[in-house]
């Protein structure tokens, strides 16, 4: 009974979550005013911010622990009810006089009229850009600007809207970039194309930005992660001048994650960066999205389909937040919070039937190509390939063969002196490239088939070679084999040219179980397959 009580008071207290003040003293007065600047008093207020002029604003950015909502209260001032006066944060309108109007005070200025405003905004991420706009000649200004949040349960780093504790204590947080106020700098992101500097916009310092990164530039970064199935990634990316319907977009692992096409017109009533053409406008876009992902890396690609110089149309970004959900215990990747979900063990464990067992007999003989990039064949020959060097990127990682290089007859081959041994276990990472037509590919071991898999035209999504889509599986097998030597062999059914279909690989490691007695009877070939593949999991 006692325990029920409890239970439904906990409820009760979840159910009212209130908003908490942000301390923003220290912020207000480093806001950024655009256009002629008057101080003026009304009803004695004096701490009114107060400006003049057509295309004036006033900007500024504020931090914020991660939260679901934000309330914006403060007072407007405004002379004119003809004129127009907005109040954005980040994209989202929050107030227009247009369709709210002020009403009359007693100030002393003659006409002038005031609102009071209380606005709760459905908002995300740990800042957010507060900017009045406006479209007069009269003065304006404001005063009590107060910002506060809807926080997060406690205990957690991030949260959805309506999350409760439980659902939100998973999320872990994963890395931030480019948050400092005055100042960004690319820490370790690199650009392909444009210019790897920084610019403000307004007060807003940017990545890029103005003249910096425009066609073709692409800003990059292979992140490490911690074993995860979700990842969310929170950015503020601004779209700056005269944009012609172009996209920007974010992509993660080749797959775009978030776009979105803009005008040179989209943005605020006032020009806030960019050129001096005042009707190509700024887009400060507040982006939050949630994605399944695994792996070890994440490679994130900010770029857009623009097609003219950075001082026409250009890009910047700023406060990156990743967070991520993690995989159980022991496992290294996986598809959900259980350990039924992993894909792949951590530690070298071996994944049986749900659970990543320690089979501790094994030692690693060779692990080959276990780098993003890599130049040494490591003792592998590839035969018939179709191009040269035989190392290919994918998705920013190199693979032996792969698009161009391995089609039709071709096959890569390593052979292995092993001390005395009874079963060994062979681990990779295998790429399907492109257009298969019901084809396979083969793994044999002193020319027995140890794996082989059909992969069609249609896998998961296109990330390496030309359009069509590809796939990526990872295997751990454990077969019995007592040979002296053991021959590894990858080769496939292809019957096209290596542009058209093609496959790769990384990750390779071979074990071997020791045997204790050596029992030498005979040359053995290999028994085929004991422990059938444990795991083909195709993943992206
Ligand atoms: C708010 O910040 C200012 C300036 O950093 C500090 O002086 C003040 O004590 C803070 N107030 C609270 C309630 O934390
Ligand atoms: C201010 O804007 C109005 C309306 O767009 C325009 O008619 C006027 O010429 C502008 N004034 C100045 C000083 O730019
Ligand atoms: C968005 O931009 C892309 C690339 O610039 C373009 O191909 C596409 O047609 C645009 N979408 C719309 C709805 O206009
Ligand atoms: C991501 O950026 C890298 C570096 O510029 C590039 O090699 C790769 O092709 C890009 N990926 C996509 C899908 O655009
Ligand atoms: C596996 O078992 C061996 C021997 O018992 C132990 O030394 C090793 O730490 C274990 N590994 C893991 C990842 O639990
Ligand atoms: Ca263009
Ligand atoms: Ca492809
Ligand atoms: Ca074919």
């Amino acid at each position: 009974m006692i325990l029920i009580f409890v239970l439904i008071l906990i409820i009760a207290s979840t159910e009212q979550i209130s908003f908490e003040v942000l301390n923003n003293t220290n912020v207000i007065g480093d806001i950024y005013y655009n256009g002629q600047r008057k101080e003026f008093k009304c009803n004695g207020v004096s701490n009114i911010y107060g400006q003049i002029g057509n295309d004036s604003y006033a900007i500024q950015q504020f931090q914020m622990p991660q939260h679901t909502m934000l309330r914006l209260e403060v007072i407007l001032y405004g002379v004119d009810l003809n004129n127009q006066i907005d109040l954005y944060v980040d994209h989202d309108l929050a107030w227009s006089s247009k369709t709210s109007p002020m009403v009359s005070t007693q100030c002393g200025l003659s006409d002038m009229k005031m609102i009071q405003l209380k606005l709760d905004l459905s908002h995300s991420g740990s800042s957010g850009i507060v900017i009045f706009i406006a479209n007069t000649q009269e003065i304006w200004g404001f005063s009590d600007l107060k910002l506060s949040v809807q926080q997060c349960p406690k205990g957690c780093v991030t949260c959805e809207n309506e999350d409760t504790q439980e659902q939100c204590s998973l999320w872990e947080f994963g890395l931030n970039n480019w948050i400092q106020f005055q100042s960004v700098s690319f820490e370790g992101w690199s650009i392909f194309y444009g210019k790897d500097k920084t610019s403000i916009c307004g007060n807003i310092a940017l990545v890029g930005g103005y003249n910096n990164f425009g066609m073709n530039t692409i800003l990059y970064n292979m992140i490490a992660m911690k074993p995860h199935y979700k990842v969310r990634i929170q950015v503020l990316w601004a779209k700056i001048d005269s944009w012609d319907n172009e996209q920007g977009q974010m992509m993660v692992d080749g797959i775009i994650v978030w776009r979105k096409n803009y005008t040179n017109s989209n943005g605020y009533g006032s020009k806030i960066c960019g050129n001096s053409n005042q009707n190509y406008k700024t887009v400060f876009q507040r982006i939050d999205t949630i994605i399944d992902h695994t792996g070890n890396n994440m490679l994130i690609n900010f770029t857009s389909t623009l097609d003219q110089a950075s001082d026409d149309e250009s890009f910047g970004l700023r406060d990156l937040f990743i967070y991520y959900l993690p995989c159980a215990d022991r496992c290294k990747e996986c598809h959900g919070p259980t350990i039924s979900d992993c894909t792949k063990c951590s530690d070298n464990l071996f994944y049986d039937s749900g659970q990543c067992l320690n089979i501790s007999n094994f030692e690693i003989l060779q692990q080959n190509f276990n780098t993003i990039k890599f130049d040494d064949l490591s003792g592998w020959e590839v035969y018939q390939n179709q191009n040269s060097p035989v190392i290919t990127t994918c998705m920013g990682t190199n693979l032996i063969g792969g698009f161009g290089v391995i089609g039709s007859g071709g096959y890569i081959t390593k052979t292995f002196i092993v001390p005395p041994h009874t079963r060994l276990r062979l681990q990779v990472l295998i790429y399907k490239i492109d257009s298969w037509d019901n084809e396979k590919l083969i793994v044999e071991v002193d020319d027995a088939q140890v794996w082989t898999h059909v992969w069609s035209v249609d896998t998961d999504s296109n990330y390496c070679g030309q359009l069509w889509t590809d796939s990526k599986v990872y295997i751990d097998l454990i077969f019995e084999h007592t040979n002296e030597e053991a021959r590894i062999k990858f080769s496939s059914t292809l019957n096209q040219d290596s542009i058209d279909e093609s496959w790769g690989f990384r990750e390779f490691t071979l074990m071997y179980e020791s045997s204790v007695q050596i029992i030498e009877l005979m040359t053995t070939t290999i028994i085929p397959v004991v422990y059938v593949l444990l795991i083909i999991l195709i993943y992206l």
